[in-house]
């Protein structure tokens, strides 16, 4: 009888302790760290395009702060500043002369401190870029350092004595010649930059360099500048021994996308990211946000993970990648991209952050062709929903949503006919490069209607005045068009427009936390219509389903999922009962689960 009590006995505790044990896991595996960062909607301002306040054709600070009350109408929480830094604009911006003085053209520093108080009387934070792998070959540090061999700040920069012979090939992602070590006569030695020949690479390898930066990060947090996206911070790290590498050795050690993963692969890189966070980060509750050029799913978390103490979180390419021809020069495969290969990215990128480190969502940026023209539909009958589609992606995936000014009306490419029509430095020198060659350049301006730069750079359309109101001069680009009928003015006073669904839409993310903190869990991986998820934070359950396709099509729901109300869906009427629902072309919906 004894025995039989003690057996009982301890039986139930094994079972409490497992009981116990589930709960404690279940609970460890769904705490959630909440931060700003994390749930606040991020608007991307492309300061050059956004408004003119002088007439001289380029968008400027005072432009934007004229602008503070849309912003805030738009219901989000974080601006991401392209750079805005004192710079000769070989690179509009990321060729930076002065870290710490803005750009005539854009202002003065009286405008920026102006700027910042009106986001943050609004409530709305504000990140700036920080471009740090390079500087302007403007910058007095690169002045001095090409100067002379012994100059003091030689080793801000990295050289290669003539004396050695030809520098180990390295590749530039936009000098004509493809090289990216160009030699200086001055003191008979070639600099490195991966990017443009004026645009020459610091060298991380120097802590008096690596002070420095630190030191100018933290004057702009004093000034209260609330976080960093940092352009292609991957790519700090190099090995001064400089090996002489060849593609093929790369290609065997990274396969495709060799010279940026190479260059995403460089010794000490989070040492550095690590003493950049001790350093200046820990300090301040700010957005460290990273660039992840080259950066693969499986060392993602290495940039993120909490424990690391490096960054926040970063933007991927594995997503704005997909569909290219291989070769370069940005040429997307006529046979494009399926729906089966966007969701399983999407999905194994979302998989890596679920439980530690965090993501973010993006479809277009100042680097992208303008979302709706990629990723969805721009003709005239999809145009609309399909915008909407792609802003309801964003806005209800798991990791910071990002929405790249003019993404809340729908602006399209703007499919240039001439080189000459071309500002970016991208893709005018591609276009030499090809000529050189003796390509027949036909085919690549075809291409790059779809997938050049300046297709996401022209100025935001306000109205449908001359210019799109937004330069009473000449535009330094372009302006889109297609602006009579895609405008600001328009849609605010139109109910049913791309960019009133944008408010409806953000609304619903900022009052369910499961669309931002929630599970996700992919339905249909095969489907190649549909795309639909179910994100679970607790009790609350929310199925997103979108269709990606000019068709009407009848889902059916796997078995289990029974659909509850819904939340919000960009056409008026959904036909749907608990087990299938129709979707129109590029209709959404999102329902609550029961
Ligand atoms: O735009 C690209 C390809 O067309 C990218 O490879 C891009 O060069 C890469 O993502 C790095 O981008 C960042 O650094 C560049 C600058 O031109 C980009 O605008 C910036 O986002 C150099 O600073």
């Amino acid at each position: 009888m004894y025995k039989i009590v003690v057996a009982i006995i301890l039986g139930y505790m094994v079972i409490s302790c497992k009981l116990n044990s589930a709960e404690n896991s279940n609970d460890s595996k769904s705490e959630i760290q909440r931060e700003w960062w994390k749930e606040g909607v991020v608007y991307q301002i492309y300061p050059r395009s956004f408004k003119d306040s002088d007439g001289n054709g380029v968008g400027d600070l005072r432009g934007i702060i004229s602008k503070l009350d849309y912003i805030k109408s738009l219901g989000i929480d974080i601006i991401w500043l392209n750079p805005v830094y004192k710079s000769p604009n070989t690179d509009n911006g990321y060729d930076i002369s002065d870290y710490e003085a803005i750009m005539e053209e854009f202002g003065t520093m009286a405008d920026f401190d102006e700027l910042l108080e009106g986001l943050h009387n609004r409530g709305i934070k504000l990140v700036m870029d920080l471009v740090v792998n390079h500087s302007s070959d403007e910058h007095r540090w690169f002045q001095e350092s090409r100067s002379a061999r012994n100059n003091s700040y030689r080793n801000f920069y990295h050289w290669w004595p003539a004396e050695k012979g030809e520098p180990p090939y390295r590749r530039s992602f936009f000098d004509v010649t493809g090289k990216a070590w160009t030699y200086d006569k001055t003191t008979n030695a070639y600099y490195l930059h991966y990017f443009s020949r004026k645009q020459p690479d610091l060298k991380w390898e120097n802590p008096e360099l690596r002070r420095a930066i630190y030191k100018m990060m933290r004057n702009w947090f004093d000034k209260g500048v609330d976080g960093f996206r940092m352009d292609v911070i991957s790519f700090i790290a190099k090995d001064t021994t400089y090996p002489r590498v060849t593609e093929e050795e790369l290609k065997e050690i990274y396969g495709d996308d060799t010279w940026g993963r190479y260059y995403a692969d460089g010794p000490n890189l989070h040492a550095y990211l690590r003493e950049m966070n001790e350093e200046v980060l820990s300090q301040y509750d700010v957005m460290a946000l990273g660039e992840g050029a080259g950066v693969t799913i499986d060392n993602a978390l290495k940039f993120v993970d909490e424990d690391r103490k490096e960054l926040d979180l970063f933007f991927h390419f594995d997503g704005v990648s997909l569909g290219y021809s291989p070769g370069g020069y940005k040429q997307l495969d006529p046979e494009g991209w399926s729906l089966t290969e966007f969701k399983d990215i999407y999905t194994r990128w979302n998989d890596v952050f679920a439980e530690k480190g965090w993501g973010s969502i993006y479809l277009g940026n100042h680097d992208q062709p303008r979302m709706v023209s990629r990723w969805g539909n721009d003709a005239p009958e999809y145009h609309n929903k399909s915008a909407e589609l792609l802003q309801t992606f964003i806005l209800s995936m798991r990791g910071t949503a990002f929405i790249y000014y003019g993404d809340e009306i729908g602006m399209t490419n703007i499919r240039f006919d001439n080189i000459e029509d071309y500002r970016d430095i991208e893709t005018i020198n591609w276009y030499k490069q090809l000529k050189n060659m003796g390509k027949n350049t036909d085919k690549y301006i075809e291409g790059w209607k779809l997938s050049a730069r300046d297709n996401g750079r022209t100025p935001m359309q306000w109205n449908n005045s001359l210019n799109a109101g937004f330069t009473s001069g000449i535009p330094w680009i372009k302006v889109n068009s297609n602006h009579k009928k895609i405008n600001v003015a328009a849609q605010e006073n139109d109910s049913g427009s791309i960019l009133n669904y944008f408010h409806k839409m953000i609304q619903l993310r900022k009052n369910n936390p499961v669309l931002v903190y929630g599970s996700y869990e992919l339905l249909s991986p095969d489907h190649p219509q549909i795309y639909a998820y179910v994100r679970t934070l607790g009790e609350s359950k929310m199925l997103v389903v979108l269709n990606f396709s000019t068709e009407e099509i009848e889902y059916q729901l796997p078995v289990g999922i029974k659909t509850g109300s819904v939340e919000i869906s960009n056409y008026d009427v959904t036909d749907v009962n608990e087990e299938r629902v129709v979707l129109k072309p590029y209709q959404t919906v999102i329902f609550t689960l029961k």
